[in-house]
């Protein structure tokens, strides 16, 4: 397959500014008539040729200006015209088979019901058409369907008109009057019901709310809809930005590859980010709905009233937009805590995507398949980056930059440069430098190091962004860092403060101080690097217990298990000197567990362990096998040494009764924490208040926290547990999904065993995205697991990317990181990895998508 450059992009020769779509719906069966206004673009160099994408399609018939014609050709999958004038009608026909498109991409069959997915190019296995983001058409389209197969027939926009043929079936006609790409088109047609609201913006503009969903779960719709109206409500607050139509429609779709679509108009969810309630969903599972309903919502601006040039300006979109979603969480929840989450998400993801093979700047100057660049880079560093700019303009100049890039772009195709250059312009701040970060990949890595002489602190700073594929070498970055120095006697500091380190190398001096401070630094993870500081161990207990940024104090509990789990993993301890460790590591999470001034939110935050995953991050060459049992052993010498406290911050949490509010949530996750720690510490009683937990259950989040240490450890409870919550709620596919993804992910030993089994289960199909995440994805993100000894993770990884490519390529592709990481292991392991991609690869016809992934991973 080609490979895309961004240097070569282009304008396109013509415009088309209305489209006009007649479907004529059918499971099996649907034809697409579509009518193109199209006119040369004066902004482009001319051509008489006009390409319309396809991909997979056959032309059923072709019209120019009314006329038949044949004076067509196919290049590839595209059709290709010649047009002699300024300006032309075309007409299309083309059909195609929704029930075969195991891809889910373009038009297909979802239990029973038709939707689409067109992002990034899935418009033309609808309709020829020239299925790029800089082509903005308004759309008129008519569907016809069988009235009673789909009783409801949605598309983007407004409705304008419905009625009924003679032969039975009925239809509905939208118009959009925004301007847009194929990518947001949207059409959804099927058994529907929905839950109906309404807002009134702020200029009183009334907007009637759905929420589509299957008979039956109409139930467990509230919390989307009241997240819908709070993001709303939030981005118009915060970011000035109104809601442009009457109808705001959102349908929840049970297979679906993403999490959610931003069609204008018509959000296409993921069943997964819409159904919640207590007894079925978790409160994690309660933030991802409120969060993906504001990022889908806050797209409506930040995508598409402004949208992409080019595919490679995917940042701009998916960037700002988290960035977006994360300070309404932020808002909506505790603001620290939000921030520590989201730290976890881009240290255990990005870091890693940073650090391998398929290492890439938030702008991709290249791709082959641009399914692939849907990745953590794009979107969480892509986020970290705009983040950056706010914390050195501040927020007031923040808003000034984001109110001037809406209002100049707004109706536009605009790149990241039109971005930087709107928030320099707006915010006042100068970030000619800073647009590093959009063009070079890695994470730098800066290096600290405090001196004191006399009354003088010296601040020694510097910083090495690494090589990443086709970029050895880098120019230095400006890296906003906010520190504050601590009093060790006050346990006060003067301030915080805020330095941008621009060059190689740098100090900073701080006068007043007699005794040698004690260090705060990258205090709100004011930029996402790695710090390596020269730090004793004292000082990371003294920030742990007092630093007042609650970023800062969880990093430096974590630093502090971090340094000592590298070194005991290293086997670089005495037996003494590991003991000693892990009482100071004890007493300082016994410091967590009494104090006060916390809430449970905070502490459950404090409490979780460095994942594997991150620590194999640390480390040049990682032991997976290593890495995992010196995590195990700390947390059973925690869980053994605070058996008491654990225990009764467990009774404790017990007590307090279900609800969404923070004091019950922070209760809920201490309580599963305590657990986890004392089935570490003690198996047997581990068990049994796990098995206790399970029964006593009023919540999915107890559930769910019980079953999960049970499924880690062997017994009679595991079995009765296994078998009680799959009872219970079998039928429930997002529940189902759960109960693989407890298996697959368990520190159960024969973790291997179950996976493989599971595999043959009757309720397990390669065919939907969310199985086969819930069983495999969460096998290969389980390090003990997927990297046991003898290779079989490997292999089996290998398996299903090979058995899932036929059937839905993006998905498949998607496990090929994990195999990707085999740089990074240590011998043995590295090889074997190496092996299954090299068997990947040789396999035959495999997907653009994993193709791409293997050759670069192999690369
Ligand atoms: N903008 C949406 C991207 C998306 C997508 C991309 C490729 C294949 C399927 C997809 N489904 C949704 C999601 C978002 O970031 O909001
Ligand atoms: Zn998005």
């Amino acid at each position: 397959p080609p490979t895309i450059r961004r240097e070569d992009y282009q304008p396109f020769p013509w415009t088309v500014p209305e489209v006009s779509l007649d479907f004529d719906l059918g499971l099996e069966a649907t034809r697409i008539v579509s009518t193109l206004k199209v006119a040369r673009n004066p902004a482009a160099e001319a051509s008489p040729t006009i390409r319309l994408n396809g991909d997979g399609l056959e032309v059923v018939s072709v019209a120019i200006d009314g006329e038949p014609s044949n004076g067509w050709t196919m290049d590839g999958d595209d059709l290709l015209l010649t047009l002699p004038g300024e300006a032309h009608e075309i007409r299309i026909v083309t059909e195609i088979d929704p029930s075969a498109n195991t891809q889910l991409m373009g038009l297909y069959a979802s239990d029973g019901m038709l939707c689409t997915q067109c992002e990034a190019q899935g418009f033309r296995r609808i309709t020829f058409f020239p299925d790029r983001p800089d082509v903005l058409s308004t759309y008129r389209v008519k569907m016809h369907g069988d009235a009673e197969t789909f009783p409801v027939l949605l598309c983007n926009g407004n409705l304008e008109s419905t009625g009924k043929d003679e032969d039975g079936t009925h239809w509905a006609e939208w118009h959009d009057p925004w301007p847009k790409p194929s990518y947001l088109f949207a059409l959804v047609a099927g058994q529907l019901v929905a839950n109906t609201d309404s807002f009134t913006t702020m200029n009183g503009r009334e907007v009637t709310l759905n929420i589509y969903v299957r008979d039956g779960d109409l139930d467990r719709t509230g919390h989307a809809m009241e997240s819908l109206k709070k993001s709303m409500r939030w981005d118009e607050e915060t970011f000035g930005r109104e809601y442009d139509l009457d109808l705001f429609n959102i349908v929840a779709v049970s297979d679906f590859n993403m999490g959610a679509m931003e069609n204008k108009g018509l959000n296409v969810f993921n069943t997964k980010y819409v159904l919640a309630d207590e007894d079925t969903a978790t409160d994690g599972d309660f933030d991802g709905v409120e969060g993906v309903i504001a990022h889908e919502y806050f797209h409506n601006w930040s995508g598409n009233r402004i949208t992409c040039r080019d595919w490679f300006q995917l940042s701009l979109k998916e960037g700002f937009t988290v960035l977006r979603d994360q300070l309404f969480s932020q808002d909506m929840g505790s603001a620290p805590v939000k921030r520590i989450e989201d730290v976890r998400v881009l240290r255990g993801a990005q870091f890693p995507e940073d650090s391998g093979p398929l290492a890439h700047p938030i702008r991709p100057d290249s791709y082959r398949e641009i399914s692939n660049f849907y990745t953590a880079t794009v979107y969480n560093k892509g986020a970290e980056v705009i983040r950056m700019m706010r914390t050195m303009c501040g927020e007031e100049r923040f808003r000034k930059g984001t109110d001037l890039y809406f209002d100049r772009h707004d109706g536009e195709a605009a790149t990241c440069e039109d971005f930087v250059r709107a928030i320099e312009e707006g915010a006042g701040l100068d970030l000619e430098q800073f647009r590093r970060w959009y063009s070079q990949a890695g994470t730098p890595k800066i290096t600290v190091r405090l001196e004191h002489a006399g009354n003088t602190a010296t601040l020694h700073l510097s910083q090495d962004v690494p090589a990443t594929p086709g970029q050895p070498e880098k120019q230095p970055m400006p890296i906003p860092l906010k520190l504050a120095l601590f009093d060790r006697e006050s346990k006060s500091h003067r301030g915080e403060e805020l330095i941008v380190l621009d060059s190689q190398e740098a100090s900073f001096t701080f006068e007043g101080f007699a005794q040698p401070p004690v260090l705060s630094i990258n205090r709100g993870f004011s930029a996402p690097v790695v710090i390596e500081r020269d730090i004793a161990q004292d000082d990371l207990v003294f920030l742990a217990a007092h630093d007042d940024d609650p970023f800062a104090r969880y990093e430096a509990l974590q630093d502090l298990i971090v340094s000592h789990l590298k070194q005991s993993v290293n086997g670089d301890l005495a037996d003494a000197e590991r003991d000693s460790a892990r009482t100071a590591i004890a007493a300082a999470i016994r410091a967590v567990l009494q104090d006060d001034a916390l809430d449970d939110l905070m502490r459950g935050e404090l409490l979780v362990l460095p994942s594997e995953t991150y620590l194999a991050e640390t480390m040049a060459v990682a032991d997976p096998g290593r890495i995992h049992e010196e995590r195990q052993a700390l947390r059973a010498a925690i869980g053994a040494t605070l058996k008491d406290d654990f225990s009764a911050l467990h009774k404790r949490a017990s007590a307090v009764p279900y609800s969404l509010q923070p004091e019950a949530r922070g209760a809920r996750k201490v309580k599963t924490q305590a657990l986890m720690f004392l089935a570490a510490g003690d198996p047997e009683l581990g068990r049994a208040m796990a098995w206790a937990q399970y029964e006593a259950a009023d919540n999915m989040t107890d559930r769910q926290g019980a079953l999960m240490v049970l499924t880690g450890v062997d017994g009679i409870e595991r079995t009765n547990a296994l078998l009680d919550f799959y009872n219970r709620y079998k039928g429930n596919a997002l529940v189902v999904d759960k109960w693989f993804a407890l298996q697959a992910g368990s520190m159960h030993p024969n973790t291997i065993e179950h996976v493989k089994a599971l595999a043959e289960h009757p309720d397990f199909t390669m065919k939907n995205p969310n199985r086969v995440r819930s069983l495999f994805m969460a096998f290969a993100y389980n390090p003990h697991a997927f990297h046991a000894a003898d290779g079989e993770g490997y292999r089996l990884v290998a398996d299903v990317i090979l058995a899932l490519d036929p059937i839905n390529p993006q998905t498949a592709a998607r496990f090929v990181p994990q195999l990707g990481k085999w740089r990074r292991m240590e011998p043995k392991r590295s090889a074997m990895m190496k092996e299954q991609l090299e068997r990947i690869a040789s396999a035959p016809a495999l997907s653009r998508d994993t193709y791409e992934q293997v050759s670069r991973s192999l690369g």
